[in-house]
């Protein structure tokens, strides 16, 4: 069985996606996610000029085989855009699999460890009462851990708030034809997000645990600080206070409280897991398999994470497309360590006419369809009336004007 052809659809209905389709000599195809966001035609290039002339030939059962010779063939290993490709050619690769074989993808991981995987929503508004809405809205459809943000007086606009008010799409689109500059305080939200959880706590209770991303926005002893503030709201987690390069800064935070800790939504391999995982500094890991070399790799770290009772919580964001999700239901169905599922699919009408799915969003929980392969169908002509857009993620400033985390 050899590979006949791959092609690369770079699609935008509603935002930008990178899909891969590989053909194969008996019939055969497999579709991969490789969406890297603000970053779509490099990882496309890459699969054009150095991925694919490799695959046409390879036969697709060996797996293992092909992920080990494109990660070291490569001499320049990793990297996010190398990975991201990877992890697309990985993903088509087992739906290939799945289809050949009849069955789901988590049945070819080992079958399911669940029926239904659990899921969080984002809630956000421009301010508290908002924000309480926001959460109210995703509670009345049954959804046990919600993601709460709320903007903070001062900053005109705030990540993971809609600037248009409102509570609906609970997402600020990032598209723009040059990245949207954003005014980010430390202080002023440092002093904002104990009053939210405040709120909420009193307002729902013991009935819902709270997730909370401070997007690498803080400094340590910021972090700390914070973490230790809402220790008293026994949040489900709080994400991504630091940037992840220097794992040690994390034991600072670690010690201040007993708020658990997710992080990892911009590793693209194993060895960024490690210090995390070898010196017990967090609790969820929020890698996504279309970043980190596909379903091959992310199994692995998933169970590296096993092995240090850390849970996954991996990324759902609009930029991941469903069969990057669909990647993360087939993994979450099997995982012994799953947490949580983040879903925050993109809402456009035009998603459906591309992606279709058998998988069940209902009441707070995803029931993965039984369908062979990853369950997804791509409509390739819909996909092709969809443009690419140039579009970028948004850029902080300090008060001041310095460049900053976004
Ligand atoms: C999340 C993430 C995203 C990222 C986005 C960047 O927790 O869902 O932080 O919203 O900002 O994926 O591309
Ligand atoms: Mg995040």
């Amino acid at each position: 069985m050899k590979i006949s052809n791959a092609e690369i659809f770079v699609t935008c209905p509603g935002r930008n996606f990178v899909i891969l389709k590989i053909e194969t000599d008996q019939g055969v195809v497999g579709y991969g996610d490789g969406t890297l966001n603000g970053r779509e035609l490099p990882v496309a290039s890459y699969l054009r000029d150095c991925m694919v002339p490799m695959l046409i030939g390879m036969d697709p059962r060996r797996i293992e085989d092909i992920w080990q010779t494109l990660y070291r063939g490569a001499y320049w290993q990793g990297g996010p855009v190398a990975m991201s490709a990877l992890a697309s050619v990985d993903i088509a690769l087992w739906d290939i699999k799945g289809k050949m074989a009849g069955m789901p993808i988590y049945d070819l991981l080992g079958g399911r460890s669940r029926d239904r995987l659990m899921l969080y929503g984002h809630a956000s508004g421009a301010d508290i009462p908002q924000t309480v809405d926001a959460v109210g809205a995703w509670f009345e459809r049954g959804y046990k851990v919600i993601r709460a943000q709320t903007g903070v007086p001062g900053t005109k606009t705030i990540y993971g708030v809609n600037p248009a008010g409102g509570a609906s799409l609970g997402f600020v689109p990032s598209q723009a034809d040059l990245p949207i500059e954003h005014v980010w305080d430390s202080e002023a939200y440092l002093r904002m997000v104990p009053k939210l959880f405040e709120t909420l706590s009193s307002r729902f209770g013991d009935s819902v645990q709270f997730v909370h991303d401070s997007h690498h926005r803080l400094r340590p002893i910021e972090a700390a600080r914070l973490s230790k503030e809402l220790e008293q709201f026994r949040l489900f987690w709080l994400e991504d206070v630091c940037r992840p390069e220097r794992a040690d800064r994390f034991r600072l935070i670690r010690n201040a409280s007993t708020t658990p800790l997710a992080l990892g939504e911009v590793f693209h391999g194993i060895q960024e897991c490690q210090p995390y995982f070898e010196e017990n500094l967090i609790d969820f890991i929020r890698i996504a398999a279309i970043h980190t070399g596909g379903l091959t790799h992310a199994r692995r770290i998933i169970d590296y994470a096993a092995l240090h009772d850390v849970r996954t919580g991996l990324h759902g964001p609009p930029d991941v497309s469903p069969i990057g999700m669909a990647a993360h239901v087939h993994l979450g169905a099997w995982a012994p360590n799953f947490g949580v599922q983040e879903w925050a699919t993109m809402p456009a009408p035009e998603m459906n006419d591309v992606f279709a799915h058998e998988h069940v969003i209902e009441g707070g929980h995803v029931t993965p369809s039984g369908a062979p392969g990853l369950g997804i169908r791509f409509n390739e002509d819909e996909a092709r009336k969809h443009e690419f857009k140039r579009s970028y993620i948004g850029l902080n400033r300090l008060p001041d004007g310095t460049a900053w985390n976004y």
